[in-house]
């Protein structure tokens, strides 16, 4: 089962929220640390074990996935990063003091600054951190080291539909509505995304609803559909075209909400006129009938939403992509309407407040551009520097990786929250570029496989030992609460990044390290951004309030702003109140199957894993659930190999090979393959996967690339 529920918070339970009667306390109210749902729960201690309990939040109501409920785990797991370590001359990491940690990496990177410049020094995050981690980071990477140089892997997470949102509402939320608006849904479409395995209480939510899921698998999310559309990888673009296509020509636009709060149908249009049922059929595999029938069902029902997940958005067109659902949304009348709408299924723990706080390589806190003069003068003017001292936007994450220790690339690199050598594509490469680097610094709890990697590593506290917000997958901003404090030897994110900038030679006070400061500051920071957090209080937040941003401070003497669980219900964000449509046509992804790699690979998903696994294949339930990469294969395609179930298969691209035990699945597309991406060593799905990216949103397409199949052996 892939979710269960329990009835009873642990004894004692009290805090915001707490069931009445409750007696003072051992347990408190927080959230899982894991995805973007952020399920709440009850943490605390029985017979002084830590254990969870899911809490009656909105999101999960009382469920819980499999990781959610192990998570305590992760607190005293075995290989708990406990002491800073540095690698000796001899290449062994030993065991180090914090202050010599600390002075050992603040020398190394000045060095490095007063040779090469700043920008050869680069930062890399992760959208798992608080937004007061993300928001100092940020701050750390440019002012404390001048640089340009940082991004982090919510790029290679939501950055198209990010783009594509923006572009079409003027701001982008991945669900500009609470996840409850979905109970009363009646129709909702899907577009690659399987919340059955990735965010299991949500189907909770979509249970009233018929679902239309758009995914090559039959995953177990399209089992629950009502109508499975089942498309060759790549090519939901020309899907969502010819859906735009028929529900023009059958009528099931909504020519009044057209006209008052959108422009550009024509422009898009003048491309989907051209994608007809049968051309379609062709070019995506999706019959006809299935075609009809989707928008039958969209076009007919009243309470209807289209959401899209990382199966439309990991494509070199991923942008366009998530704008063809958009337009489909559009046409239908959905977007900023009750009862329907648009959404983009974020991701990570803080993928939504990850992404508007700062450590983007083109953007300031409070989703401002970084090239923004007005923006630039607000930041500085709080951060007490000069506009002008602000660096510039720099690459995104697979090109910052991509020019690690390359001429005229950065020359040290500090990693907050990120696992790149499973996690980025073409892996093999990057941990290459990554072993080119003068310094690499790795800021982590666990001794992932980029930890391991080097020079320094620095551990940190987790989520049960701090304090924090994070901003889940409806834009409400949540209060993470310590259950205890940390192992000792241990330090928090904010700490390191405030004993490295003071190391650096930067004011004490300009980096504070309680994350009550640190959000007190970025509520000033944000004031006015699109993503304005500047009415959102601890105290607040601690009050029981549900806020979901723009939350603005309120003018004095008014009271406070109840923030905004659902945009766009008077207008969109653009100047004009309007939505836009996208003309966007059909191309095909960077790589198509040829005579030597002859199939697709696409990737994703387990429900017991979680990302590069980093966390999760060190919980021994988790790893026994799921204990090793797999390929999921056609019964016929797996035969034509020359590979039965259970035995190991090499999988080759272009740029390498992966190892993984077959699973023969008869529902796959026979011309198709799956690989998870939480898996080490040659289990590793990136070590095959393009480095193609998105051109708008420099996003890589980790859902097409061109393998072949074959039988491994010890040899080859
Ligand atoms: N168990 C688990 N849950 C997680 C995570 C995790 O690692 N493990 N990570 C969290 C994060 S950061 C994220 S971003 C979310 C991701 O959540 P999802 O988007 O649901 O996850 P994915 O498995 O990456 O992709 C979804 C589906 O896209 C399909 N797909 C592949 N190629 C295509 C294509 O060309 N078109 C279409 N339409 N579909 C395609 C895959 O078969 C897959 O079933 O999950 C979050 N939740
Ligand atoms: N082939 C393929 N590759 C993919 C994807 C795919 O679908 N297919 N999906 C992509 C997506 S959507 C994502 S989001 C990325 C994610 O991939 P990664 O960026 O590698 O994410 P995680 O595995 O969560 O790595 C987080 C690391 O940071 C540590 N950590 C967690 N919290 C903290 C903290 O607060 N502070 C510090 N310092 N460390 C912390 C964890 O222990 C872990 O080692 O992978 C991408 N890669
Ligand atoms: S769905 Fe996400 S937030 Fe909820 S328990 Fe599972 S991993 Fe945690
Ligand atoms: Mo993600």
């Amino acid at each position: 089962m892939s979710e269960s529920r329990s009835p009873a918070p642990p004894a004692r339970p009290a805090g915001p929220g707490a069931p009445s009667g409750a007696a003072a306390t051992s347990a408190v109210a927080t959230h899982c640390p894991y995805c973007a749902l952020q399920c709440g729960t009850w943490l605390g201690r029985e017979d002084g074990t830590v254990v969870v309990r899911p809490s009656d939040f909105p999101v999960n109501r009382g469920g819980l996935c499999q990781k959610g409920w192990t998570a305590p785990a992760l607190l005293d797991t075995p290989v708990r990063l406990h002491n800073p370590l540095i690698r000796d001359p001899r290449g062994t990491l030993e065991t180090a003091g914090w202050h010599q940690a600390l002075d050992t990496v603040a020398d190394r990177l000045r060095r490095i600054r007063d040779a090469h410049g700043p920008d050869a020094v680069a930062v890399f995050g992760g959208g798992g951190l608080t937004n007061e981690k993300a928001y100092l980071l940020g701050k750390f990477a440019r002012v404390a080291l001048g640089t340009s140089r940082i991004d982090y892997n919510g790029r290679f997470c939501m950055s198209s539909a990010a783009a594509a949102g923006n572009a079409a509402f003027g701001v982008d939320r991945g669900l500009p509505f609470p996840v409850g608006d979905l109970d009363d849904a009646e129709v909702i479409l899907l577009a690659g995304a399987n919340p059955a395995e990735t965010m299991p209480p949500l189907m909770r939510h979509l249970a009233g609803a018929e679902l239309i899921v758009i995914d090559p698998r039959r995953t177990r999310t399209a089992e629950t559909a009502a109508l499975h559309l089942q498309p060759q990888p790549g090519t939901d673009l020309a899907l969502a075209l010819g859906l735009l296509h028929l529900a023009v020509t059958e009528g099931r636009m909504d020519e009044g909400y057209l006209h008052r709060r959108t422009v550009g149908f024509d422009s898009a249009w003048q491309r989907a006129v051209a994608w007809w049922p049968e051309r379609v059929e062709r070019v995506t595999g999706v019959p006809v009938a299935a075609q009809r029938e989707a928008v039958r069902m969209l076009g007919e029902a009243r309470r209807r939403y289209v959401l899209t997940g990382r199966g439309a958005e990991q494509h070199s067109k991923g942008t366009d992509t998530v704008a063809a659902f958009i337009n489909l949304a559009l046409a239908l009348g959905l977007p900023g309407r009750a009862g329907s709408g648009y959404g983009c299924l974020t991701g990570q723990g803080n993928g939504q407040g990850g992404r508007e706080l700062g450590q983007k390589a083109d953007q300031l806190p409070g989703y401002r551009s970084i090239a923004d003069p007005g923006a630039r003068a607000h930041v500085a003017a709080v951060w007490g520097v000069a506009p002008q001292e602000l660096p510039g936007p720099g690459p995104s994450a697979y090109e910052l990786l991509d020019s690690l220790g390359q001429p005229g690339g950065p020359r040290a690199l500090l990693v907050f929250g990120s696992n790149p050598v499973v996690s980025a594509p073409r892996a093999a490469r990057i941990t290459e570029r990554l072993a080119a680097l003068d310094l690499l610094v790795v800021a982590d709890f666990m001794p992932s496989e980029t930890a391991l990697l080097a020079d320094v590593v620095l551990p940190v506290t987790q989520w049960a030992e701090e304090e924090g917000t994070m901003t889940n997958l409806e834009g409400r901003v949540l209060r993470r609460r310590r259950l205890s404090g940390p192992p000792p030897g241990v330090r928090s994110d904010l700490d390191v990044l405030r004993g490295l900038a003071i190391r650096l030679g930067q004011p004490p006070e300009r980096f504070p390290a309680a994350p009550h400061q640190v959000f007190e500051e970025l509520r000033r920071t944000t004031r006015g951004g699109r993503a304005d957090y500047s009415g959102i209080s601890y105290e607040r937040l601690d009050a029981g309030e549900a806020l979901h941003w723009p939350c603005p401070a309120a003018p004095p003497g008014q009271p406070p702003h109840p923030g905004t669980p659902r945009l766009f219900l008077d207008r969109f964000a653009h100047p004009d109140g309007r939505a836009r449509f996208r003309a966007v046509d059909h191309r095909d992804a960077a790589e198509l199957p040829d005579g030597r790699f002859p199939l697709y690979a696409t990737t994703g998903r387990a429900l017991a894993h979680y990302q590069s696994g980093a966390q999760t294949r060190e919980v021994p339930e988790l790893l026994a659930a799921e204990p090793e990469s797999y390929l999921e294969v056609h019964p016929d395609t797996a035969e034509r190999a020359g590979l039965a179930e259970g035995e190991l298969a090499r999988i080759s691209s272009a740029r390498g090979t992966a190892v993984a035990r077959v699973r023969l699945v008869p529902t796959l597309r026979a011309d198709t393959v799956f690989l998870p991406f939480h898996f080490t060593a040659d289990g590793r799905a990136n070590l095959i996967t393009s480095t193609a990216l998105d051109p708008e949103s420099h996003m890589p397409e980790f859902k097409v690339c061109a393998v072949r199949i074959e039988p491994w052996t010890a040899t080859a």
